[in-house]
């Protein structure tokens, strides 16, 4: 018996060998990743100098954040599968504040800052889900988020006119490959708002937006930390860094 086991050893090595060889390395698995759960985190505050001054923060969550979340691998496909949302409903966003944290993974990775409208119905119901895009910044690098189980704040100004509910989040910006960050997630607050992942095709899961606590690693998602600064604040006097419809149309 023993000697079968080591012949399977063996056997097993040389077979991984071989398919290294014929395949390169194996691809990452698919893909849903949590940090756990943990009292222990602390949030980084902002660098000085206050994005759109005059604006009043809206946020879902409870004020602190008990573990991360993100997509890798497969689980991350363009041109937005594996984006993260919340939703809010100011008629205009002057900018998102994105609480990150990371593994040690991160190493120079973007991400693509959305401001969607939101749909009634969901796909699958019952929604509310983000629906076309309203507004995107491409290619926006957050610097070095703090590493877990510190939580660092980012601000990003988008100036987005939304006339009503519409949901805020990003997609980031490593297909097929490690993540360079997770979102802070709020597992014990009042689940108030509308967190909401872009679930990719394939996997076994429900293809489109979903709540994250349809996937079983997520089971525990209250809130992401997933903030607003709702106001025009500075806005008029900045020239806007948003695209024009045209060219979120081309991203499809
Ligand atoms: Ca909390």
């Amino acid at each position: 018996m023993h000697e079968r086991l080591e012949s399977w050893g063996t056997r097993g090595r040389l077979l991984l060998t071989t398919s290294f060889l014929l395949f390169g390395p194996v691809p990452l698995g698919a893909n849903p990743r949590s940090l756990g759960y943990s009292e222990s985190t602390v949030i980084v505050p902002a660098p000085e100098g206050e994005v759109c001054p005059g604006t009043t923060l809206l946020q879902q969550d409870d004020g602190d954040f008990e573990s991360g979340y993100t997509w890798e691998g497969a689980g991350v496909q363009p041109p937005d599968y594996g984006s993260w949302a919340e939703c809010y409903t100011s008629d205009f966003v002057c900018g998102i504040q994105l609480l990150l944290t990371q593994d040690g993974r991160y190493d120079g990775q973007t991400m693509d800052l959305y401001v969607w409208g939101s749909v009634a119905e969901g796909n699958p119901p019952p929604g509310p889900d983000p629906g076309n895009a309203l507004c995107v910044i491409r290619d926006v690098d957050p610097g070095p988020p703090a590493d877990w189980p510190s939580i660092s704040t980012h601000d990003f100004q988008i100036c987005c006119p939304t006339g009503g509910p519409h949901f805020v989040g990003f997609w980031p910006n490593w297909p097929g490959a490690g993540p360079g960050w997770y979102i802070a997630v709020d597992e014990n607050g009042a689940g108030d708002g509308c967190p909401r992942t872009k679930s990719p095709p394939e996997l076994g899961y429900d293809t489109g937006w979903i709540h994250p606590n349809q996937i079983g690693l997520f089971s525990h998602c209250r809130d992401l930390g997933i903030r607003e600064h709702a106001g025009i604040g500075d806005c008029q006097a900045t020239p806007s860094r948003r695209m024009t419809w045209g060219r979120i149309k081309g991203l499809y």
